[in-house]
C-alpha cells in the first residue's frame, strides 16, 4: 500500500549535507540526509514522524546559519539590547513559522512531495510548546518574533519547563489534567549550551567582611545550563535568541558513597531537587513546598540570566577596556514581564555591589535605568505578595537588600512629600502590618524601574487612575501605555493562507505582512461583490477544515453553514464563560419553545467554547463540566440541533488556535468591564474577519474605536459603572431580568443531567451560602448580552452586511501588529535601534 511506499526513502535522491540548498531537489537531498544521518531512529524508516525530525533538522541548519552570523554581528556592532525576562513563552509549533519567515514555504513543500510526503501533514507532528499559561505567554512570543522581525538586537530568557502546560482531557467528571510531555523524543529547535553554564543559589547565609562588604555564601549551588531556541525574522537575516535555563545538579553532588551503599534515593538527592525546578510550570502553590519551589523558579531565570547578561556585557567591552558600569543602562535593557521575575531587581543590585564591589548609589542608579515594568492585571490575587519569611530562608542576602530599598523609599517619601506620609503603608515594598509579613512585588517594580506600562489604553488608565495612583504623583513621567499586539505572521499570514493572498491580490502588495496599517486600503473594495464572494469563499473553507476537526476531536458534527461563534481562553469567573452558556441555554430552550416554522426562520449557530481550567480552580472546572452537559443534551436533540450546536473544544492551545481563529465568524470577549487587561485573543479574531461580541474592557475599547462601533457588538456595564452596579447588588436593589432567571432554573430543573450546579449558580446569587453576591455581573450584562446576541442573529442574515462587517474588521485591524507595540517598547521603553544583520 501506499503507507510502505511511503515509509521507505526514495533511492532515487542522494543524501547531501547542504545547509543552504535554494531548489528543491536539493532540499530533499538534505532531508534525506538527516533522515539517514541523523540518528534519531533506526535506519530506513522515513513515516510521518521520521520525516519531521528531517525537515526540522534540515530548517534548523539554515536557521543557525545565520543565527550564527547575527550573534557575531550584535557583537561586533556591540549595540543596546533588549533582554525580556518572562515566566512564561507560549511559542507553539515552530515549523511553519520557520519555512514562512525562512521564504522557503513553497521550495520545502516541493521537496517532501519529492520524498512521498505533504507538507500540511509533516507540520502536524510537531508537539506545541507551551511554556506558558494563555495571554501572557502569548504575548512574549509575539513579540520575539516581530522583535527579529523589526531586526532589533532583543532576546529573550526564560524557563526550559520539562512539563509545560497540562494537556487537557475531558470525560464524564469534567476536565482532566495529564502531563503534557514536549520533550518526549527531543526538540529539534532547540541547541543546548555546553559552554553556558553559570551556578544559581538558595538559602544559605550572609557573611559580613571587616571591610564592611557583603557575602552570600553557602546553602545549595545549582548550575543553569542554556538550551537557546532560534527566533527567526520574517524575511531578514536577524535570527534572535530565547535563552531558556534547564536546572543542573553539579557532578560532585551525586554521592557516589552512599549509592555503594545502596541508598539510591539519598544518593541522589541534589539531583533530584535540581530537577524538580524546571520540571513544571505553575506547580502548584497551596502547600509551603509548593511556593518555596514556585520562588526557586523566578530566583533561578533571574540570576542565571542577569550573570549571563553581565557576562556578555564585559565580554563587549573587548579585553584592553577597562569596564565602565556606568555604561550597563546604555547596553542592556530588562524588561519585566509581569512582576514573575522582579527578583532581577535584588539579584542586579546583589551582583552589582557583592560581586563587583560598586557602592549602593551607584548600583541603584544602573538597577533602575536598567529595568522596566509591564503590569499584566489588576485583579488583586494576582499580585504577587511572597512571605518575607520564605525570603529570608531562601534568599537571605535579597532581603536585606529589599528592606534597604524600603527604607530609602520611606526616607524619602518623608524628606519630600511629608503629604504623602499617611498612604505610605500601602506604598511601602514591604508589607509588615497583616499577620504574615509579606514583599509586595508589584510596588518593588513600580520603586525600582525606570518605566511603568499597563498593556491596553484602559488599563493603563486604571492602573494611573487606582493601583498606582500616589506613585503617579510621585513620579508622574513613569507610567506608560503599550497596547498589545499580535504577529501577523503566524495569526493570519500562515494560518490562514486563502485570506492572506486574498488580501495580497486586492492590496497589490504582500507589504501588509510587515505593515499591517496597509490593511486599512481594505476599505475601499469593502462593498466589492468579486471581493466579498472571495472573501466569503474563503470563510467557507476555513469553517469546513474547522468542522472536520471538530467532528475529529469530539465526535459532533457541525453545519458549515450555521454561524460560528467562538469563545476561546483560559476558563475564569471574569472572563465570564458562564454568561455564554447560560445565554445558550436560554437560546436553547426558546428554540424548544417554537414552533417549527418558527425555528426555521431561526439563525443557526454553533458556539464552540475552549480553554483550560487551572487544576484547583473548582469553579472554573465546574464550568468545563456544564459547557460539556449542556452540549450533550442539546447536541442529540432532533428538535433543535440543525438551529443550534454547543461544542466544548478540548485541549485549547496555539495550534487549536490556528484552526479555530481562521474559521471563526463571531467571538465573545465579555469580560466584566476593567478586569481584563487588553486581551490579545479578540485581536487574532478581528484580523481574521470575525466579528466581536464584547464589553469595554481591555483592548476591545480599541479595537471598536479602529474597526468602527457598527462592526462591533457592544453591550454591557462600562468599568466606570461596576463600583455602583456591586454596590447596588449588594444592598440588594438589583431586579434580575426574568430571561436570566429563566436561565438559571432551566439548569436547576436538571434539564442537563443531575451533576449539582447549585454551587456554581449560587456564585451568580446574593451574599448567603456559596453567594459572591455576583462579583462579575453575569446578572447584570444579562439582558444587554442577549439584546445584542439578538442584534448579532439579524445582522446574519443579511450576508453581504455580515462580510461587509468582516472585510472592515480585518481592515481595522492594522494597529494591533505586535510589530507597532515592539516598535512603540524600542523607542519609547528601551531607546534601542535595530541593528540588521548585512546581507553579504
Ligand atoms: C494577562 C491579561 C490579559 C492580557 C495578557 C497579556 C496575566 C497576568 N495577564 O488580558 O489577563 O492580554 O496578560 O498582556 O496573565
Amino acid at each position: 500500500g501506499s503507507a510502505t511506499a511511503k515509509a521507505k526513502i526514495s533511492e532515487k535522491i542522494p543524501a547531501v549535507a547542504h545547509p543552504l540548498a535554494e531548489k528543491s531537489t536539493e532540499i530533499a537531498s538534505n532531508i534525506k540526509y538527516h533522515a539517514e544521518y541523523s540518528p534519531h531512529f533506526s535506519p530506513f524508516k522515513f513515516e510521518l514522524e521520521q520525516a519531521y525530525y528531517a525537515t526540522a533538522d534540515s530548517v534548523r541548519d539554515r536557521l543557525i546559519k545565520q543565527w550564527n552570523e547575527t550573534y557575531s554581528h550584535y557583537h561586533k556592532v556591540n549595540p543596546k539590547q533588549t533582554y525580556y525576562l518572562s515566566m512564561e513563552y507560549l511559542q507553539g509549533r515552530a515549523l511553519t513559522n520557520a519555512v514562512g519567515n525562512l521564504d522557503v514555504q513553497d521550495a520545502y513543500a516541493d521537496a517532501l512531495k519529492q520524498l512521498g510526503h505533504a507538507l500540511e501533514d509533516i507540520v502536524e507532528q510537531e508537539k506545541d510548546a507551551a511554556l506558558g499559561n494563555g495571554g501572557l505567554g502569548r504575548l512574549a512570543s509575539c513579540f520575539l518574533d516581530s522583535m527579529a522581525t523589526l531586526n532589533l538586537p532583543a532576546w529573550g530568557y526564560g524557563l526550559r519547563y520539562r512539563y509545560g502546560l497540562f494537556k487537557q482531557r475531558i470525560t464524564k467528571a469534567g476536565q482532566e489534567e495529564i502531563a503534557e510531555d514536549w520533550l518526549e523524543k527531543f526538540s529539534p529547535w532547540e541547541v543546548v549550551r555546553h559552554d553556558v553554564v553559570f551556578p544559581v543559589r538558595f538559602f544559605g547565609q550572609v557573611e559580613v567582611h571587616p571591610t564592611g562588604s557583603r557575602k552570600w555564601v553557602g546553602g545549595e549551588v545549582i548550575q543553569a545550563v542554556a538550551y537557546d531556541v532560534p527566533i527567526p525574522g520574517y524575511k531578514t537575516k536577524n535570527t534572535n535568541s530565547l535563552r531558556l535555563w534547564e536546572a543542573k545538579a553539579c557532578a560532585e553532588d551525586f554521592n557516589l558513597f552512599q549509592f555503594n551503599d545502596g541508598e539510591y534515593e539519598s544518593a541522589a538527592l541534589l539531583h533530584s531537587r535540581a530537577q524538580q525546578i524546571c520540571a513544571v510550570l505553575y506547580p502548584g502553590d497551596a502547600t509551603e513546598n509548593g511556593k518555596l519551589l514556585r520562588l526557586k523558579q523566578q530566583f533561578f531565570l533571574c540570576s542565571a540570566s542577569l550573570q549571563d547578561i553581565i557576562a556578555r556585557f564585559k565580554e563587549r567591552k573587548g579585553d584592553d577596556n577597562e569596564i565602565m558600569w556606568s555604561e550597563f543602562p546604555s547596553k542592556v535593557a530588562v524588561q519585566l514581564n509581569d512582576t514573575h521575575p522582579t527578583l532581577a531587581i535584588p539579584e542586579l543590585m546583589r551582583l552589582l555591589m557583592d560581586n563587583e564591589g560598586l557602592g549602593w548609589d551607584e548600583a541603584w542608579n544602573i538597577t533602575t535605568s536598567t529595568i522596566a515594568y509591564t503590569n499584566h492585571t489588576v485583579l488583586p490575587e494576582a499580585l504577587e505578595k511572597w512571605s518575607q519569611a520564605v525570603m529570608w530562608k531562601l534568599l537571605p542576602r535579597h532581603m536585606e537588600i529589599i528592606e534597604e530599598i524600603d527604607k530609602r523609599f520611606i526616607a524619602m517619601i518623608k524628606s519630600t512629600r511629608p503629604d504623602l506620609e499617611g498612604k505610605l503603608p500601602g506604598l511601602r515594598v514591604l508589607d509588615n502590618n497583616s499577620q504574615k509579613a509579606v514583599v509586595r512585588m508589584a510596588n518593588l517594580c513600580v520603586v525600582s524601574s525606570h518605566t511603568v506600562n499597563g498593556v491596553a489604553q484602559l488599563h493603563s488608565d486604571i492602573l494611573k487612575a487606582e493601583l498606582f495612583a500616589d506613585y503617579v504623583s510621585i513620579w508622574p513621567g513613569k507610567f506608560q501605555n503599550k497596547t498589545n499586539g499580535i504577529t501577523p505572521r503566524r495569526w493570519l499570514r500562515f494560518c490562514n493562507p486563502e485570506l492572506s493572498h486574498i488580501i495580497t491580490k486586492w492590496l497589490k502588495t504582500d507589504q501588509w505582512v510587515t505593515n499591517l496599517d496597509l490593511l486599512a486600503n481594505l476599505r475601499q473594495f469593502a462593498d466589492n461583490s468579486d471581493l466579498q464572494s472571495e472573501w466569503e469563499l474563503a470563510k467557507l473553507a476555513s469553517k469546513q477544515r474547522l468542522a472536520n476537526y471538530i467532528v475529529q476531536v469530539t465526535g459532533v458534527s457541525i453545519d458549515p453553514n450555521s454561524l460560528f461563534d467562538i469563545q476561546v481562553k483560559r476558563i475564569h469567573e471574569y472572563k465570564r464563560q458562564l454568561l455564554n452558556i447560560l445565554g445558550a441555554v436560554y437560546r436553547y430552550k426558546k428554540l424548544k419553545e417554537m414552533s417549527p416554522e418558527d425555528r426555521k426562520r431561526t439563525t443557526p449557530r454553533t458556539i464552540m467554547i475552549g480553554g483550560k481550567a487551572f487544576a484547583t480552580y473548582t469553579n472554573a472546572k465546574r464550568i468545563v463540566k456544564l459547557v460539556n452537559d449542556v452540549g450533550s443534551v442539546v447536541n442529540n436533540d432532533p428538535e433543535v440541533n440543525s438551529c443550534l450546536k454547543v461544542v466544548f473544544v478540548p485541549n485549547y492551545n496555539v495550534s487549536v488556535a490556528e484552526m479555530l481563529i481562521p474559521g471563526s465568524e463571531l467571538s465573545q470577549h465579555i469580560s466584566t468591564a476593567g478586569m481584563e487587561a487588553s486581551g490579545t485573543s479578540n485581536m487574532k479574531f478581528a484580523l481574521n474577519g470575525c466579528l466581536i461580541i464584547g464589553t469595554l474592557d481591555g483592548a476591545n475599547v480599541e479595537i471598536r474605536e479602529e474597526v468602527g462601533e457598527t462592526n462591533f457588538f457592544l453591550f454591557g456595564a462600562t468599568a466606570d459603572e461596576v463600583p455602583r452596579l456591586r454596590k447596588e447588588r449588594e444592598n440588594g436593589l438589583f431586579k434580575p431580568d426574568p430571561r436570566f432567571e429563566e436561565a438559571k432554573q432551566f439548569i436547576r430543573s436538571g434539564a442537563f443531567g443531575s451533576y449539582d450546579y447549585n454551587p456554581l449558580l449560587e456564585s451568580l446569587e446574593g451574599n448567603s451560602g456559596y453567594g459572591r453576591g455576583d462579583y462579575f455581573l453575569v446578572g447584570c450584562d444579562f439582558p444587554s448580552y442577549m439584546d445584542a446576541q439578538e442584534r448579532v442573529d439579524e445582522a446574519y442574515k443579511d450576508r453581504k452586511r455580515w462580510i461587509k462587517m468582516s472585510i472592515l474588521s480585518t481592515a481595522g485591524s492594522g494597529k494591533f501588529s505586535s510589530d507597532r507595540t515592539i516598535a512603540q517598547y524600542a523607542k519609547e521603553i528601551w531607546n534601542i535601534n535595530e541593528c540588521p544583520v548585512p546581507s553579504v
